[in-house]
């Protein structure tokens, strides 16, 4: 049967029901009898050495069970650097580092109990700008980080002076990014509940329970079978959730120990806004050199990263935008250095896209601006210099598939590019408007861990006595529609309705090890790890069938909940008998599979950063058109094509929500997001400072997809959830710019600072 029954159709969301009946529980619903309500302390100064804590005034406030403070909780821990301990032990490094954590009966006796606690401290110079932070006789704010460099990410790949020497034209450009909020609905939250044998059960929002659960056991010196981590609902990620460890579980567990009593602890919008870390603000020098035919010979890249007072993902983030950046076309010649810098302001961390939003959004601009100054037609340029199918990029990405210029030409073709002049036709309208295009690459799982050569996610499935099955997985369901698209994959395979297949995604008792649900990996590997595991299952199936009917294996047809011999219908057993005949007999065997699935992807080189380091390379365009308002600056976005070359598409609407919600991230990347940081302090830590896209700034994207079709992934699937947060940007800027002529570098493009940008360019009619 060559049709696909559940792969590539609208398939209803495993979570639909219950989300919209508001039944789906979420870790803030968590209720435990007799549970305590947990609250950090945390430092109102951004660099000071702790002289003392005095605690005993928050004991005396009725209802506080317990104070902890950093001699309770003496361990390291971060990502690829273990800088962070969860309360701070000598120093606090930015304003919020946490100092003390109390549990009591109430919120508010909690809060009430963080009032009483004396710290010491002795105030120490800070520095809150990354290039200062850089220099020689700087205050440090890690002693053994010098010149507060946490990290020097290269990547060396070709001659890249001597391609410049070359060169018929050398660029250079500068450009800065802002400080995104990932703004997840649900903040972070945690419940611990220890049992008296010390067995942890800890409910906790997070993007990767079982990578989580390894984390802790590691830290806390304990038997990973001594803990359970357990994900319901995850009102949201976007990588704020993958570092599987934060400094408030930590702190729920210690004083969930201390107490005997289950302890949760929430953040609060504010807490979550300045302190759940965000996309790192990046200062990027891009050189481009290109021959007199428009090809582009060498890129040469320098980052200045913020990283705030800790690593979390910071190193990683940078290597990523390292590996991004030599991916997106031909040339050879690539030179990356990324210098992660130590701040004292509040640390970043992972964001949908790990850095390349911000690079892609440097590269891809420049790339416009560059065709402008040549007087080159930009969609013709990149094509150009798009990578293709065979290719191996100066990252040493290489694709088995790449619709890379079939995007560009979709979004080109679909706006009007080229076809008798897009600007004549729209400045008849109003000279205000404008288009712009850009392109953008992201990976699809990736082997860029230090450390760690493994990229893998884990599927098991079980058939159950009724011909239902039971699907665990270490993708969690994070709200993107994992568990439905893992559920149409069983369901292809085994012939079961996905409505039939039950999704665990989230308890740790059950499910495999996998890195969880980040870096683009659920669709691809994840689901190839489903469907290996659903075709070992379909072989036993088989094989008992085979012996039942009295057929050979290769003439049964696995379909609608059942095995039939092909072109003899009437020969035919339901799932449900084959399952009970053989688990209901001597010597009997039940009908399952785990599979561990390690995708093929690359190590980098240790020298040259170079590798192949996804298994698959998603694509993606986009064209913008935009209206600027002179007198205001205020930029309004009237429509939006988008491209995606994802490989097979699994389910359509799951796949345009997330074209919809990156690009709504990246509008608000480019125009309007932001965290203030003054002097390390946050001042714009709620909704109503800090602005998003809400439904009034936002209008439909239309979708495009081109199902270039990846022979690694199942049924060609790749994934799509970062790329579509990369080349939104890069348009929107080009598209003003073509509008008023003003270039935005330094994001976000708010309506003064492009209204700045017009009074110094001059009138913009002229
Ligand atoms: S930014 Mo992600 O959760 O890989």
């Amino acid at each position: 049967m060559s049709e696909l029954a559940y792969v590539g159709k609208n398939v209803i969301r495993t979570d639909a029901y219950a989300k919209a009946m508001g039944e789906a529980r979420y870790t803030a619903d968590v209720n435990l009898p007799g549970m305590l309500h947990g609250r950090m302390l945390r430092s109102p100064l951004p660099h000071a050495r702790i002289q003392g804590i005095r605690t005993e005034g928050a004991g005396q406030i009725s209802g506080v069970k317990a104070v902890i403070t950093g001699a309770d909780t003496p361990y390291t821990f971060g990502v690829s650097h273990y800088d962070q301990t969860p309360l701070a032990i000598d120093k606090v490094r930015h304003i919020g580092d946490p100092v003390a954590a109390v549990a009591a009966t109430t919120f508010d006796a909690a809060e009430e109990a963080l009032a009483r606690i004396e710290v010491d401290y002795e105030e120490l110079p800070a520095v809150f700008h990354p290039e200062q932070a850089m220099e020689a006789g700087q205050p440090l704010i890690h002693e053994d980080k010098e010149r507060n460099i946490a990290a020097h990410i290269q990547y060396n790949a070709g001659d890249v002076d001597e391609a410049v020497r070359q060169a018929t034209h050398v660029f250079e450009d500068d450009f800065e990014t802002s400080r995104q909020a990932h703004l997840c609905m649900e903040p972070h939250v945690c419940a611990a509940q220890v049992e008296p044998s010390g067995r942890i059960t800890f409910y906790y929002s997070t993007q990767a329970p079982s990578y989580s659960r390894s984390q802790m056991a590691k830290i806390l010196k304990v038997p990973e079978s001594q803990i359970r981590v357990v994900t319901q609902n995850v009102g949201g990620g976007f990588g704020s959730k993958a570092t599987g460890k934060f400094c408030i579980d930590f702190c729920a567990i210690e004083l969930a120990r201390k107490t005997g009593r289950p302890v949760k602890i929430e953040h609060t919008r504010e807490e979550e806004t300045a302190y759940s870390t965000f996309r790192h603000p990046f200062i990027v020098h891009v050189k481009t050199a290109l021959d007199n035919q428009g090809l582009i010979t060498a890129r040469d890249v320098r980052v200045v990263m913020d990283n705030g007072g800790y690593c979390d993902y910071g190193p990683v983030v940078c290597n990523v935008a390292g590996a991004l950046g030599g991916t997106l076309y031909r040339f050879q010649n690539y030179r990356y250095e990324g210098f992660v810098v130590y701040t004292n302001n509040p640390f970043g961390g992972a964001m949908r896209g790990l850095g390349n939003p911000q690079i892609t959004y440097a590269c891809e601009t420049q790339l416009s601006m560059i065709a402008d100054r040549l007087g080159m037609d930009e969609v013709e340029l990149r094509l150009k210099n798009a990578v293709r199918v065979g290719d191996e990029a100066a990252s040493g990405a290489r694709f088995a598939s790449c619709g890379l210029s079939e995007c560009i030409r979709a979004v080109a073709d679909s706006i009007g590019w080229g076809q008798g002049g897009i600007k004549e036709i729209r400045q008849a309208d109003s000279k205000y408007r404008g288009v712009g295009i850009a392109c953008g690459v992201h990976f699809v799982g990736v082997r860029l861990s230090p450390g760690i050569d493994a990229d893998f996610a884990g599927a098991a499935i079980t058939l159950n006595d009724d011909g239902s099955i039971n699907l665990s997985t270490s993708v969690c369901e994070i709200g993107n529609g994992s568990s439905t698209v893992l559920a149409q994959m069983a369901a292809e395979v085994l012939g079961v309705p996905p409505e039939k297949i039950m999704v665990i995604a989230g308890d740790t008792d059950v499910i495999p090890m996998g890195w969880g649900a980040r870096a683009s990996r659920n669709t691809a590997i994840g689901g190839e790890a489903v469907r290996r595991a659903a075709e070992k299952v379909k072989e036993q199936v088989l094989k008992v069938a085979a012996g039942m009917l009295e057929a050979r294996g290769e003439d049964l047809d696995v379909h609608d909940e059942g095995v039939s011999v092909r072109g003899a219908p009437e020969r035919s057993l339901s799932l449900s008998d084959i399952v009970k005949a053989n688990r209901y007999r001597k010597d009997g065997q039940a009908m399952w599979a785990q599979v561990h699935y390690d995708a093929p992807s690359e190590l980098a080189d240790k020298k040259t950063g170079r590798g192949n380091f996804s298994s698959a390379f998603a694509f993606g365009a986009k064209a913008v058109e935009v209206e600027v308002d002179p007198e205001t600056g205020e930029v309004r976005i009237l429509r939006v094509i988008s491209a995606s070359d994802i490989g097979k598409v699994i389910h359509p609407q799951g796949a345009q929500a997330q074209i919809e919600g990156g690009f709504a991230q990246s509008l608000g990347f480019t125009l309007m997001e932001e965290i203030i940081c003054q002097e390390g302090q946050v001042t714009n830590p709620n909704l109503v400072e800090y602005k998003v896209p809400t439904t009034l700034d936002f209008i439909p994207v239309e979708g495009i997809f081109i199902e270039e079709g990846d022979p690694q992934g199942p049924w060609g699937a790749k994934g799509i959830g970062e790329m579509v947060t990369v080349d939104g940007g890069p348009a929107i800027v080009a598209a003003i710019h073509d509008a008023v002529g003003v270039w935005a570098t330094d994001l976000p493009v708010t309506p003064d600072r492009l209204w700045r940008g017009l009074s110094e360019s001059g009138d913009p009619d002229g």
